[in-house]
């Protein structure tokens, strides 16, 4: 290890990159995408990236030398490590984000489109010899197990060690991913640098038709770690409609009941709408018996087995988690899951050097998101979108399905989004291609997950306005025909958790908690739950939700199961007003089944 580490020590002082190729490739047409980024960038050094502990624990050193990272409370807090990055750039960037197709229809009016000659020419001067003076890593990484046919490969060439870092704890990197990248021959290409992190020089490109990605100007992971959401989502959606599968903005968790019964669910919620604390959910005291298992917190893919059913892997190994709000009542496993081997980005720090952010109940913040004394009238004491960063191997309820190549077979889909009013705890759309519109009507307020207002209400369709490569109409259309392709359909729900009073308080407590609709959810799939039909799905009655040793009055319950008919109505409207807006493309299928909804809520004879 000491040896390595005085390579890459060396390397850093600038050595000519054409005399340290530690490792090179025998598929020629990788060895000469990097030659040629190499040639392009100029960088001083290059670094094939083999994966190991010692290799990570290097580049913490490296960062730790340069100032990327800073240490924290070994004691409390051990292999812990904190990095402060740009104050502009914290976030996703969606304005910035482009997928760049031939017709600017295949990108969609959910995308901002560029034509792949265009897109290329801007970012390619941007990159122009931007590595000088730094060093070019390689990252193989594959995304889902090693040994999964619903794996897919990439390689990343970044300039940045923190975005090695980040890759190793967040995927399979290194050699065994470049062996299968070696034997399939094929992989999604990623160039990314920090560049000189100006906003005005911030861009992050797709070019599905070519599998590649180009981003440039930010170390924020969602921008960065390719493997993420450009990869396993904008390519990977790309790539899915072409082979008949689905990659979606889901978490995947496993339910144990008290009988021992498992069935693994799959949600979608928009970013920073708690999938992480789902994923881990506590069972609480009241719950005797639940067992919960994580498989993913933010991606899945899903793909139809031989016998019909649907099968989830998870394509990420690790956890880039919000971390405010997170402690011992809100999320027990992420809690102690952070506080050992893992990465906080943006959260402040205590006198003790411990990380804090809002949200946790102990310790005082001293020193801010930014690194100035705290004080209250600069905001937060953490950036709101602060993240960790930990390998899934520390997640306490880690399923040990994780790593199957099948995947686990998939009883519920269930979408969800941060409403302070109208949508009810909990719906069951009436059939798959009512569930797509559910779906497809998703809406939800704003996050810091994303530069922009927070708070805002706006169509997030699949929880994947950000993240769908290519038209939502003929995505739309593409989950449309899965269905058909499907023997044992899943059910489809919807939930809220986040539904207010006049007074701005939450109806529901939410956390541990939801694991109660959890429960109606899968009794529903087992055909023992009860529930009435309505024009909007199937609700629960109030006594169908286990509400043992739960303080909700009947009134907030009742609340929280019934929907106010009118204001569905101008909701079923403006979900149709958004679908006309995809045009031509919009699938008949899904006109109907709005059109059907809308139809049966203006009957006066329906009562929610
Ligand atoms: C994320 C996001 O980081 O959705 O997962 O923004
Ligand atoms: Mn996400």
């Amino acid at each position: 290890m000491r040896h390595l580490l005085v390579t890459l020590e060396t390397v850093y002082k600038k050595r000519p990159f054409t005399e340290n190729i530690p490792m090179t490739t025998k598929l020629s047409a990788l060895q000469s995408w990097v030659d040629q980024v190499a040639d392009h960038t100029q960088p001083d050094a290059i670094h094939w990236c083999t994966g190991t502990d010692d290799e990570y624990q290097e580049f913490i050193e490296i960062m730790l030398s340069d100032g990327t990272l800073t240490t924290l409370n070994q004691e409390q807090y051990p292999n812990c490590y904190l990095h402060r990055s740009d104050p502009s750039d914290v976030a996703r960037v969606e304005h910035l984000t482009f997928v760049c197709t031939d017709e600017a229809e295949d990108a969609g009016p959910n995308n901002n489109w560029m034509s792949p000659a265009d897109g290329h020419a801007k970012i390619d001067a941007l990159f122009d010899g931007c590595m000088k003076g730094r060093m070019m890593f390689v990252i193989p990484y594959c995304m889902g197990p090693i040994g999964s046919p619903y794996s897919r490969c990439g390689v990343e060439i970044t300039d940045s060690p923190y975005v090695v870092a980040n890759m190793k704890l967040m995927t399979r990197m290194g050699s065994d991913a470049l062996e299968r990248i070696e034997n399939e021959g094929t992989f999604v290409r990623g160039l990314h640098s920090t560049g000189d992190l100006d906003p005005e020089r911030r861009f992050i490109m797709h070019f599905p038709d070519e599998l590649s990605i180009k981003s440039i100007g930010s170390g924020y992971g969602g921008n960065a770690l390719l493997g993420k959401k450009c990869h396993a989502l904008r390519i990977a959606s790309h790539q899915a409609r072409q082979e008949g599968w689905l990659a979606e903005h889901m978490l995947i968790v496993g339910l144990e009941s008290p009988a021992g019964a498992v069935h693994y669910v799959a949600c979608a919620f928009p970013s920073a709408c708690g999938k992480t604390n789902l994923a881990m959910l506590v069972p609480p005291d009241s719950l005797p018996g639940w067992k919960v298992w994580t498989l993913g917190d933010d991606i899945a893919w899903l793909h139809p087995d031989e016998g019909g059913k649907l099968r989830a892997i998870n394509p990420e190994s690790g956890y880039f988690g919000v971390v405010p709000g997170t402690n011992e009542t809100t999320n027990k496993n992420a809690y102690d899951m952070i506080m050992h081997d893992t990465i906080f980005t943006n959260v402040a720090t205590t006198e003790d050097n411990e990380p804090w952010w809002e949200g946790k109940k102990d310790g005082t913040p001293t020193t801010d998101w930014q690194g100035r004394a705290f004080d209250s009238a600069n905001g937060k004491a953490a950036h709101p979108n602060s993240r960790f960063t930990v390998a899934a191997t520390n997640n306490p309820c880690y399923s040990s399905l994780a790593d199957a190549p099948e995947g686990v077979p998939i009883s519920a889909i269930v979408f969800g989004g941060r409403r302070k009013q109208l949508a009810p705890l909990v719906y069951e759309a009436k059939s798959w291609k009512h569930g797509v519109l559910v779906g497809a009507g998703v809406a939800s307020e704003t996050t810091s997950a994303n530069v922009g207002e927070v708070g805002v209400i706006r169509r997030d369709p699949m929880a994947m306005k950000p993240f769908c490569g290519y038209n939502f109409a003929d995505y739309w259309s593409h989950w449309l025909a899965f269905g058909e392709r499907l023997e044992h359909l899943p059910k489809i729900f919807h939930v809220n958790w986040f539904r207010q009073n006049d007074e701005g308080e939450f109806l529901w407590p939410g956390f541990g908690e939801n694991l109660r609709v959890l429960e109606w959810i899968i009794e529903r799939c087992e055909g023992r739950a009860g529930a009435h039909e309505s024009p909007i799905g199937f609700l629960p009655n109030p006594e169908d939700i286990n509400t043992t040793d739960l303080d909700i009055s009947p009134q907030v319950l009742e609340a929280l199961t019934s929907v106010d008919r009118e204001q569905w109505r101008i909701e079923m409207e403006s979900v149709g007003e958004y679908l006309e807006s995809y045009g031509d493309r919009l699938p008949d299928a899904l006109r109907q089944q709005q059109q059907t909804i809308a139809a049966e809520l203006s009957k006066s004879t329906y009562k929610s």
